[in-house]
């Protein structure tokens, strides 16, 4: 049978500075997708990048004296390293300033909205944000504001080019109501249908090349250039060959089954983008997942208050799998969430340290003073893995199902239903539950004591709590993948096609996996 193919995008940010951290959580979500839908057998091509063009970049170049292109060329660099410093899996990095990679796409893409009959020229007069890179309107201003930057937008009047967004305004509602394009959570559908109820304009499409020099020139009209995000959303199909000559991994990969975005360019995705791929006859997106915001001490970051979270910091100084850990456990994927100094410790403490870090410790442990590292799996061990063992004391079991039955009809079941709704803490819920579980198992049986008494039953309760850890390392593999590969080095496990264990050969930790802090 052919594999499943599943297509997964970031947004691309601008490249006007260094990532902040709201960039790389994105860059998480979707990275962790990613590599469950691979272990889950899935073909995924994993797109992110950098968006290059429009006023933002060409200013704050323009600002520090330096060429656009050596300015967004420095940036995207810092960007993509980033990525693979936290281990992100992706599968292709496309920059809009690349002529050969993204410019036939986009050109392509305008040509098509063009031969639909739906771009036209006209008179903008009106507002626009350098900030938001949007057209703004006087009632989505506060003081005369924009809300998002504190900068009165700047008044335009020009002959641009102009997309037909109303023409299919009734179209991409439909789609929306009935999931046909989902997006989730449900709050940020609801958010966008609202949108419909105050009527659909056309958008301009472009500005004449003397205000916006920087950015791709309209197709046969190089006197105006596109509008940044008609540029930028051409993104998730010219990185697919769309419009180039080899288009082999549009045939394949389009539609994107899920986009990966932030709560404050859901209008951009859920309504210009879908309208654009219909003009286009284009399939549409079948997910939006879109994040909330990261706060820092309970306030938006900004340069000015000083409480820009830098995640370059933390990788440096806690590792890229704490930060990893952080965002699983502690930064929801749908709602706005604080990120602190202090959380940031206590989370790393309980989850990595005491958590995760200490069980496989303390089982590595046993099982080499114990057993030197070899345990196998015999037929009672497998009776006893199957029933609940008798503890130290005689008592029959702590209330409670044997371990693998627990693991299977409860755990993972729990773990994959919120994996595919993208449930993510939820999901690592599932997995420190787990971890919890067997460290309650080594308090109820008490091995260091029964050794002493019965060493067939210390086997089959450390060849239990191996399971239990391989089990988990499966588990954490989308969300830590270097700490999973880590431990199941250290198991040394041989396993049936089925997932039951025949033998582990273990290997001691040098040095804690994760010491306190
Ligand atoms: O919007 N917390 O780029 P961008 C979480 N180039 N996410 C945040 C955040 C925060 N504090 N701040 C920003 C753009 N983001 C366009 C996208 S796509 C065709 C073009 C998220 O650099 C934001 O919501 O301003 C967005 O998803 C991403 O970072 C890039 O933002």
């Amino acid at each position: 049978m052919p594999q499943k193919k599943f297509y997964i995008t970031t947004s691309i940010a601008y490249a006007n500075a260094a990532p902040h951290v709201g960039h790389v959580y994105e860059e998480f979500i979707a990275d962790v997708i990613a590599r469950y839908k691979r272990n889950n057998g899935f073909d995924v091509f994993f797109l992110t990048g950098t968006d290059e063009h429009g006023t933002k970049i060409s200013r704050t170049a323009e600002s520090k004296k330096q060429s656009v292109q050596s300015f967004v060329d420095e940036n995207a660099e810092t960007f993509r390293k980033f990525y693979d410093s936290m281990d992100s899996s992706y599968s292709s990095f496309i920059r809009t300033s690349d002529k050969e990679a993204h410019w036939p796409g986009a050109k392509a893409l305008w040509e098509k909205l063009s031969a639909s009959g739906d771009i036209y020229k006209s008179k903008y007069t009106g507002l626009y944000c350098v900030g938001c890179e949007a057209y703004v309107t006087e009632k989505d201003l506060v003081d005369g504001k924009c809300p998002h930057h504190g900068v009165a937008p700047e008044k335009i009047e020009e002959e641009n080019y102009f997309f037909k967004l109303s023409k299919y305004a009734d179209a991409v509602k439909a789609k929306i109501e009935s999931n046909e394009i989902h997006i989730i959570p449900e709050t940020r559908k609801n958010e966008i249908l609202s949108l419909f109820t105050e009527g659909i304009s056309d958008v301009s499409f472009s500005r004449p090349e003397g205000q916006i020099p920087w950015g791709i020139p309209v197709p046969g009209d190089p006197s105006q250039i596109m509008y940044v995000w008609c540029d930028a959303l051409a993104n998730y199909i010219s990185a697919l060959g769309y419009g180039r000559e080899d288009s082999s991994l549009f045939d394949t990969y389009w539609p994107a089954d899920v986009h990966v975005i932030g709560k404050d360019i859901l209008r951009f995705h859920a309504l210009l983008w879908p309208a654009m791929l219909l003009s286009a006859g284009l399939a549409l997106p079948r997910e939006i997942l879109v994040h909330g915001f990261i706060t820092s001490e309970g306030k938006k970051m900004s340069k000015s208050i000083g409480n820009v979270v830098d995640p370059k910091e933390y990788v440096e100084k806690h590792g890229k799998e704490a930060l990893r850990s952080f965002f699983a456990r502690d930064i929801s994927p749908f709602e706005d969430s604080d990120f602190t100094d202090a959380k940031f410790l206590e989370s790393y403490n309980a989850n990595l340290a005491n958590g995760i870090g200490n069980l496989v410790s303390r089982v590595l442990k046993m099982t080499g003073q114990y057993f030197e590292g070899k345990v196998v799996m015999n037929q009672d061990v497998e009776v006893l893995l199957k029933r609940k063992i008798e503890t130290v004391s005689g008592v029959e079991d702590t209330p409670g199902v044997p371990l693998n039955y627990y693991i299977n009809e409860e755990i993972l079941p729990a773990y994959h239903e919120h994996m595919e709704k993208y449930e993510l803490t939820k999901a690592t819920d599932t997995i420190w539950t787990l971890i919890k579980r067997l460290d309650g198992y080594i308090t109820d049986y008490e091995p260091y004591k029964l050794v002493k008494i019965d060493k067939a039953k210390t086997e089959a309760i450390l060849v239990n709590l191996l399971y239990g850890i391989s089990v988990i390392t499966n588990m954490l593999s989308p969300f830590l993948p270097e700490t999973s590969e880590k431990i199941k080095s250290l198991l040394g496990g041989q396993f049936e096609e089925n997932g039951t264990p025949i033998s582990f050969s273990t290997k001691e930790l040098e040095t804690p996996l994760f010491p306190r802090k």
